[in-house]
């Protein structure tokens, strides 16, 4: 496996003014590295690891091999595949496996549906765990589509469902082979494109059930991932991640400087009501979405359209969001975990 060199990264020391004598100025300069060394530089190199590569072309296998199941909206045959496309893939990769199973009744229709909230842990006996989380369900109506006959049938959620989902698989490969000084738990949430547009308590059915039937550690916080995919990337921070988990956000958002990750700009664009919100509010657990509402971009929409495939999608994408998720678990982010609350 191809590791980034940790120290490339990580260091970073500020040029001093130079109004100071020569002899002073070398002096001076000296104490403030060797001081610099001390008080940064050693701890982090005691607690540093090797950060594993993400392989973006594998994850992006992972977005076309879901989108070829077709649709994943629950009731449909893709979604019963598309859970089983999970379970193959984590299984021989986590140290166990939960399947979270329960019947929702459709407020529409009536039906029966069988949802299935999937939990891939590593270093299950840590006490001190992460949850990084997203929707592997895709919504059942292309309602946003700007052709009126399109908008009764499913979406193929290349973005809105595949990304969010293929990034995680990818993250087991590399959680399976090098272990993190933390508990992670990669959460697959279901059901949360269920509700009509307006009807936002018919959302998030999956996130809801897990927040009062929490299987694992009660998590330190949890980083949710959604449309992540769009090949015209950018990801500012969303409004009640901010209110939520500040720090958290914050030092995500720190880690994507310092990685160079252009892509998540440092202001707050959007608010947007999604599965953290509900791990927050009733599951009391600090959450945060990494999300890029703007598909592909403030004046184009694809979002719940028929047009959310995979060639609206780049490998490149997933590898910002993956680098970034791999810097935090296994890099200066471990170092920092503290309450978020
Ligand atoms: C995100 C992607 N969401 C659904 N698909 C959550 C959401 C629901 C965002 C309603 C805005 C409105
Ligand atoms: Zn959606």
């Amino acid at each position: 496996m191809k590791m980034h060199p940790t120290s490339r990264m990580l260091f970073h020391i500020p040029c001093l003014t130079p109004h100071v004598s020569f002899i002073t100025f070398h002096v001076s300069r000296f104490i403030f590295h060797v001081s610099h060394f001390i008080t940064i530089f050693f701890p982090v190199l005691l607690l540093a690891q090797d950060i594993p590569v993400f392989n973006s072309e594998r994850a992006f296998n992972f977005l076309e091999q879901q989108c070829e199941l077709g649709p994943r909206n629950p009731g449909s045959s893709g979604h019963r595949q598309g859970l089983q496309f999970i379970l193959k893939t984590v299984v021989p990769l986590a140290d166990s496996v939960i399947q979270q199973q329960f019947i929702h009744i459709d407020p529409y229709s009536g039906e029966m549906l069988t949802l299935t909230n999937v939990i891939a842990q590593f270093n299950p006996a840590m006490k001190k765990r992460i949850w990084i989380a997203a929707h592997w369900d895709t919504r059942p109506w292309a309602d946003r589509d700007r052709d009126r006959k399109k908008r009764k049938q499913p979406i193929l959620g290349a973005n809105d469902g595949a990304s969010g989902v293929a990034v995680l698989l990818e993250l087991a490969h590399h959680l399976s082979q090098i272990h993190p000084n933390v508990g992670v738990d990669l959460v697959f949430l279901d059901g949360e494109d269920l509700g009509k547009r307006g009807d936002l308590r018919n959302f998030f059915i999956g996130s809801r059930y897990i927040a009062k039937n929490i299987p694992t550690e009660f998590p330190e916080y949890c980083i949710l991932i959604d449309m992540v995919g769009d090949a015209d990337l950018e990801i500012p921070k969303e409004g009640y991640s901010v209110m939520q988990a500040p720090h958290l956000v914050n030092q995500l958002w720190q880690e994507a400087e310092d990685l160079g990750l252009a892509s998540f700009q440092n202001v707050v664009k959007h608010t947007i009501e999604d599965d953290h919100v509900i791990l927050f509010e009733e599951g009391g657990i600090p959450a945060v979405v990494i999300i890029d509402f703007d598909y592909p971009n403030a004046t184009i929409n694809y979002w719940h359209t028929t047009e959310d495939t995979p060639d609206k999608c780049s490998a490149e994408s997933l590898e910002i969001v993956g680098t970034l998720l791999l810097y935090h678990i296994f890099g200066l982010g471990k170092i920092q975990i503290k309450n978020y609350k």
